[in-house]
């Protein structure tokens, strides 16, 4: 068994939980944070056999886009009275960042 950890941005995460279920996978919808951006994102967890693992990525790459952020740096402090507002940096968010661990599944 393996433990499927997918952290997807929420525009994405609707559509992917009902395709995973709709595949017949059972799937945990865990509301999160990205510690850089500090924006809620969501952790998916899933169950599941081995040879079901590179399925699960097929489907989550299907359903993932890649979206471009604009974060604003701190400023750094002035000096001399001089202040230079930094240009804000473009990073990439997701498709989604997949953790494949093994796992035990036991049900009480
Ligand atoms: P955040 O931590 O909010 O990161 C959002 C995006 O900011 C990242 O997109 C990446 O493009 C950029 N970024 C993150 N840390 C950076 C840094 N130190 N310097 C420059 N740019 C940085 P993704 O890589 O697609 O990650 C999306 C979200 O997935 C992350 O949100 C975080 O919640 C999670 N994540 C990504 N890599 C992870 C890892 N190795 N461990 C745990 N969580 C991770």
């Amino acid at each position: 068994m393996k433990l499927v950890l997918a952290i997807v941005q929420p525009q994405d995460a609707t559509m992917l939980v009902d395709a995973l279920t709709e595949h017949g996978y059972r799937v945990t919808r865990l509301s999160s944070q990205g510690g850089f951006l500090r924006e809620g994102n969501v952790t998916l967890m899933l169950s599941v056999e081995d040879q079901q693992v590179n399925h699960v990525i097929h489907v989550v790459r299907e359903h993932c886009s890649t979206r471009a952020r604009l974060v604003s740096p701190m400023p750094p402090i002035a000096e001399s009275g001089e202040f230079y507002p930094p240009a804000p940096l473009e990073v990439q968010v997701g498709g989604a960042t997949v953790f494949v661990l093994k796992a035990e599944t036991r049900k009480l």
